[in-house]
């Protein structure tokens, strides 16, 4: 059985449902004019919620939020296969993202080539860049994780998020320990050094977090985020 473009983009949006991915959205990202984007216009975005509660303790309880990080990354991974198969089957090519790298120090920070999932999230509509320089939805604020696909499919796009909506809003920037965040709004075209100092999140969270006692992450700016809390 064949299907039309149109088909298959509710067959796909269809399956990640059942599946329980909690946003999905298409966007047109060949405004990013490099040599994948110019293959692969198109970015499925992907988005799955945090426990509200979880992410409530995180600063009392690292451990289960960790855990459930973990989960929610294999959670990811089952609903990117899904999409993956999809175009596989009608024939479509696509590129996958990474959703996570372990950054080990300024060098590869500086050198990481990764096509940015919050790039594809504004193009799709999920959100905007919020002061903490993370996708911030209206349904969940920043506590999701993202996950994109790239791919010459030509689905029919959403409408991009141009605009932060932050406001005069301060919590992330008083949340963070290390004072990485700038306080500054988004807007595209705006560089992430701008927003916050993401060498200075990285040395913190690998070096001083075990001073502190805390194993894994910090992730204070997305607890501190009252958009999105029931
Ligand atoms: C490297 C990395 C880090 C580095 C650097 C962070 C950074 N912002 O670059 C370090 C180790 C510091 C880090 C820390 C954290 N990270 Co991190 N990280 C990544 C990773 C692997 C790559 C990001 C990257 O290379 N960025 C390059 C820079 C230039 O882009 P960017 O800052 O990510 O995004 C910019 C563009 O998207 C641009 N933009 C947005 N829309 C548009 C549209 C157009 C047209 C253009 C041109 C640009 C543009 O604005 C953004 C902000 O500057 C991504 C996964 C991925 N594939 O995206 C996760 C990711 C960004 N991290 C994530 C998280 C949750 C965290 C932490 C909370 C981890 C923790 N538990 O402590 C902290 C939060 C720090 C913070 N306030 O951002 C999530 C963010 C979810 C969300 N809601 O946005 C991601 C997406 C992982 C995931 N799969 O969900 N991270
Ligand atoms: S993860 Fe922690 S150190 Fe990094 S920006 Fe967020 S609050 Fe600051
Ligand atoms: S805490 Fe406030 S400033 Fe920070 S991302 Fe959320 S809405 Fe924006």
């Amino acid at each position: 059985m064949t299907f039309t473009l149109g088909e298959q983009q509710k067959i796909l949006m269809g399956t990640l449902k059942e599946n329980g991915v909690s946003l999905v959205g298409f966007g047109d990202v060949s405004v990013v004019k490099i040599e994948l984007t110019e293959n692969f216009p198109v970015a499925i975005s992907l988005a799955v919620k945090y426990s509200e509660k979880v992410v409530e303790n995180l600063h009392t309880n690292e451990e289960a939020y960790h855990k459930h990080d973990i989960e929610l990354e294999a959670f990811m991974k089952q609903l990117i296969n899904i999409v993956e198969n999809l175009l596989s089957k009608w024939d479509y090519q696509y590129a996958t993202i990474p959703t996570s790298i372990l950054i080990k120090d300024d060098r590869q920070l500086r050198e990481l080539k990764v096509f940015p999932s919050k790039t594809a999230a504004t193009c799709a509509g999920l959100g905007w860049i919020g002061k903490n320089a993370l996708l911030v939805t209206p349904q969940y604020g920043p506590r999701i994780k993202l996950g994109t696909i790239l791919t010459n499919a030509r689905f029919e796009v959403g409408e991009a998020i141009i605009k932060d909506r932050c406001r005069e809003c301060n919590l992330c920037v008083e949340a963070c320990p290390y004072g990485a965040i700038h306080n500054v709004n988004w807007k595209p075209g705006i560089g992430r050094e701008a927003l916050f100092d993401a060498y200075l999140c990285n040395k913190m969270r690998l070096n001083h977090i075990p001073i502190l006692g805390r194993k894994y992450e910090c992730a204070m700016c997305i607890q501190a985020c009252k958009v999105g809390k029931k």
